[in-house]
């Protein structure tokens, strides 16, 4: 019986440093190796260059190009992963210089998305984004063909091989589109009943491996447990838990997608109704690594994509996790902040009293009376309002305390 193992494919990372991209090179260049890892990928080898402007044709220089021949050659490599977005006219021209295949730093995310997704509208979101790149890539292409045989860059949603036949991408693209559509609906339905649910919502983002899912795991309890580990993008799926802050008092929180820099735009389109699960929501929670030396150019990320959709305008907290990782003199960026190891034993009550505190800016104060005759409303009000003080009057309970601004009209149901 012959065994056959599965080997991973040996890759060489390039990075082409310019004048546009030089603040954040170095940050992006050594997250290309972490999603490289992520992938699948063995990273055998790593070549940068310094050019003003990235060549049009081959992306880097001849004398570059002459040197990957020979490292694609010498160490026996399967693929050549760009940190760049490619343009398709160079995608091809390199797979034909190198003869392997070529891809770029947005069909490798793209491949982690597609190797996460689990959800049926998370599956078809992710193809429809790998569908809309691939698309004007197909023409000319030599080796690339090839690809079709599987690995990196041709993952499908759940774990299937990505179809990617000329002749039917088109008809593919629509077919998706409006089944995403139909899935939307229902989401909408199923939203304005959350909505209705009177429950304060918060939403947790951040840059992938920030610790958002961590920190949902911290709250809740161990059966409702999320999919945590030190990937990029862990998470692809929104989840919303409620979980109480103190007392009865609850809020729902929602654990989604991390971001990361070059997001590619076609991802952003396609997950845009996925995200709008965090936009509905009362308040962000920006979560950010503390301990990862490129924190500052990570929330710059964030920030650019919250404005980019339409999110900005939401009251966000920034939190600085694994502070028990970062370095002694650690300085945060954005003020004001909390610092927290939601890991550390204490962490999950910081995280509470942070959120709680922000809750004191947020809430506004009410005073109500609530007869006798509605006593079987007083755990819904506990549940939604921060009580602070009832007493049992004459004709009801006299109840003092804080609430949302956006749930006060509850209280005029009593
Ligand atoms: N040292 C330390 N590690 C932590 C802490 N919080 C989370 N981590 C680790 O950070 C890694 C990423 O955590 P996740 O919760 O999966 O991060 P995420 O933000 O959900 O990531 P994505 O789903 O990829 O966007 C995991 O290995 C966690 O164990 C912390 O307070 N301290
Ligand atoms: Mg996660």
């Amino acid at each position: 019986m012959i065994e056959i193992e599965e080997k991973s494919e040996r890759a060489l990372l390039v990075g082409v440093e310019t004048f546009e991209n030089a603040a954040t090179f170095a940050s992006t260049f050594e997250e290309l190796a972490s999603l490289a890892l992520t992938a699948g990928a063995e990273v055998v080898a790593m070549a940068t260059q310094k050019l003003a402007q990235p060549n049009a044709r081959t992306f880097v220089g001849s004398g570059k190009l002459e040197e990957l021949i020979m490292t694609v050659d010498s160490r026996e490599i399967d693929t050549v992963i760009f940190n760049a977005r490619l343009s398709p006219r160079q995608n091809v021209a390199l797979e034909d210089a190198l003869g392997v295949k070529v891809i770029d730093r947005m069909q490798l995310i793209l491949d982690i998305f597609a190797m996460r997704a689990r959800s049926q509208e998370g599956m078809l979101q992710v193809e429809q984004a790998q569908l809309t790149y691939l698309k004007p890539r197909l023409t000319g292409r030599g080796v690339a063909l090839s690809r079709q045989a599987g690995g990196i860059g041709s993952k499908g949603p759940g774990e299937s091989k990505l179809e990617i036949d000329r002749r039917h991408i088109e008809g593919r693209i629509e077919d998706i589109e409006k089944k995403l559509k139909k899935i939307e609906k229902s989401r909408d339905l199923a939203r304005k009943k959350r909505l209705n649910s009177g429950i304060f919502k918060i939403g947790l983002i951040g840059y992938t491996n920030a610790g958002k899912s961590s920190i949902l795991n911290a709250l809740v309890d161990a059966k409702q447990k999320q999919y945590e580990k030190n990937e990029l993008f862990a998470t692809l799926d929104a989840t919303t838990k409620v979980i109480r802050l103190k007392d009865e008092f609850s809020v729902s929180l929602t654990d989604t997608v991390g971001f990361i820099q070059d997001l590619p735009t076609e991802l952003i389109k396609a997950f845009k109704s996925t995200l709008e699960e965090s936009a509905n929501v009362d308040l962000l929670v920006h979560v950010v690594d503390a301990s990862n030396p490129h924190h500052a150019a990570h929330e710059q990320t964030v920030l650019q994509l919250l404005q980019e959709l339409e999110m900005d305008k939401i009251p966000q907290l920034v939190i600085y996790n694994k502070m028990d990782k970062a370095p002694v003199d650690f300085a945060y960026t954005i003020t004001p902040a909390v610092e927290l190891s939601i890991k550390s034993e204490n962490g999950p009550m910081v995280f509470r009293q942070a959120i709680l505190s922000e809750l004191d800016q947020l809430f506004v104060k009410f005073e109500c009376e609530l007869p006798y005759s509605l006593a079987y409303k007083l755990p819904e009000l506990k549940q939604i309002a921060l009580v602070d003080n009832l007493v049992e009057g004459e004709t009801g309970y006299q109840i003092s305390g804080r609430i949302a601004p956006s749930l006060a009209w509850k209280l005029k149901e009593y």
